[in-house]
C-alpha cells in the first residue's frame, strides 16, 4: 500500500512537545479508547492525541490522512481550559484536498468580544499585530455563516486557498505562533475562586461544545467514509467535543439554538439558518466588529 503523506503530523507533534514545556501533561483515562481509531477503508490513517494538565481540561487532536478518498488531509486540534479559567479555546481546523485547503485557526472566545469589551481587551488586543501579519499571508476565506462568526475572535484566521506547499508552510508558522500565544495566556491565567464565575465559564464552554458537536462540518466525512455512523458519533461527542454530555446536562442544542427546531421537534440538518455573509473580514485593525 502507498503510504499516505502525514500532512499535519508535525503540527500535532509541535503542540504536544510545546505544551510539555509549559505544563505537565497527563492522559485522560475516559479517552483511552480513542487511541487506536481505525478507518473503514485501509487506506486512511487516523491519529489521535489527548491530554489534560493542571489548567487544561482537554488538549486533543485528530488527524486524518487518506491515500484514497481523493487524498484528503484533516487536522482538528483544540485545547479547552478547566472551567476555573476563562481562557479562549484554541482551535485549529484544516481540511485539505489536492485542490483546496480550508482553514480555521483561532483562539475562539469563551465570551462575546463585542458585548464583553474587557474580555476582548484582555485576551486579544495584544495579538492584533500577529493577526494582521497573517491576514495578509492567509487572506479572508470569503463568505461564512453568521453562526460560525459568533464563535470566532477578532484574530481569527479563516482562509481558503488552492493547496500548495508554500501556503502550507505559512500555515504551520501561524499555527506555531497561535499555539504559543495560547500557552502564554495559560501560563499567566489565575485560577478563579468565585463559584458563580466558574459556573459561568463552564456554561460558556458547554454552549461551544454543543454547537460544534452538532454542526461540525467534519462530522459528515467521518460518518460517510472514515469510521462509520456509530463510531463517528462517538468520536464527535466523546472525543472531539468531550464534555458536551457531562459538563452540563440540563441544556440541549435546541435550548441554545431554538431556530434550528423543525416542526416535528427534531433538529434541522442545515448547517446555517442565517445563511452566509461576511465577504470580507468583519473586524477592523483594532479588532472592533464592523459588520
Ligand atoms: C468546511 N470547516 C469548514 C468551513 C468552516 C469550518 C467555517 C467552511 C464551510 C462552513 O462555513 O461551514 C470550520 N466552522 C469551522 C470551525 C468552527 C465553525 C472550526 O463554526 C468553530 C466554531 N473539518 C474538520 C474535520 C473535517 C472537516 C475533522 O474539522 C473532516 C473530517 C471537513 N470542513 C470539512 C469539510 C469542509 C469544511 C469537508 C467543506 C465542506 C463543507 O463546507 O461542508
Amino acid at each position: 500500500m502507498e503510504a499516505p503523506i502525514m500532512m499535519f503530523d508535525r503540527f500535532v507533534r509541535f503542540a504536544v512537545e510545546r505544551a510539555k514545556l509549559h505544563t505537565s501533561l497527563s492522559p485522560v483515562p475516559a479517552l483511552d479508547k480513542f487511541r487506536n481509531l481505525k478507518s473503514k477503508d485501509e487506506k486512511t490513517v487516523i491519529g489521535t492525541v489527548s491530554y489534560q494538565a493542571p489548567k487544561i481540561r482537554l488538549l486533543r487532536g485528530l488527524s486524518i490522512d487518506a491515500v484514497g478518498s481523493g487524498g484528503i488531509h484533516v487536522l482538528d486540534l483544540a485545547v479547552f481550559s478547566k472551567p476555573e479559567f476563562d481562557l479562549p479555546i484554541f482551535c485549529a481546523n484544516c481540511f485539505t484536498t489536492p485542490r483546496i485547503s480550508i482553514v480555521v485557526l483561532d483562539l475562539n472566545p469563551l465570551y462575546n468580544t463585542v458585548e464583553q469589551r474587557d474580555y476582548k481587551d484582555k485576551y486579544y488586543n495584544h495579538l492584533l499585530p500577529l493577526s494582521q501579519k497573517y491576514s495578509k499571508l492567509l487572506p479572508w476565506g470569503q463568505e461564512i455563516t453568521s453562526e460560525s462568526i459568533q464563535f470566532f475572535s477578532p484574530v481569527v484566521i479563516w482562509t481558503k486557498y488552492a493547496s500548495n506547499a508554500s501556503q502550507h508552510e505559512v500555515l504551520y508558522s501561524a499555527f506555531v505562533d497561535y499555539f504559543e500565544a495560547w500557552m502564554k495566556m495559560m501560563d499567566e491565567a489565575n485560577e478563579e475562586k468565585d463559584p458563580a464565575k466558574i459556573l459561568r465559564n463552564r456554561n460558556a464552554q458547554h454552549l461551544y461544545l454543543t454547537w460544534r458537536a452538532q454542526k461540525d462540518p467534519g462530522a459528515q466525512i467521518l460518518k460517510k467514509s472514515l469510521v462509520g455512523e456509530h463510531t463517528a458519533e462517538d468520536v464527535v461527542r466523546n472525543f472531539l467535543f468531550y464534555g458536551v454530555d457531562c459538563m452540563r446536562q440540563d441544556k440541549t442544542f435546541l435550548d441554545y439554538f431554538p431556530e434550528y427546531q423543525l416542526e416535528d421537534g427534531s433538529v434541522s440538518k442545515k448547517r446555517s439558518i442565517a445563511g452566509k455573509s461576511f465577504k470580507t473580514r468583519p473586524w477592523d485593525q483594532n479588532g472592533n466588529f464592523i459588520a
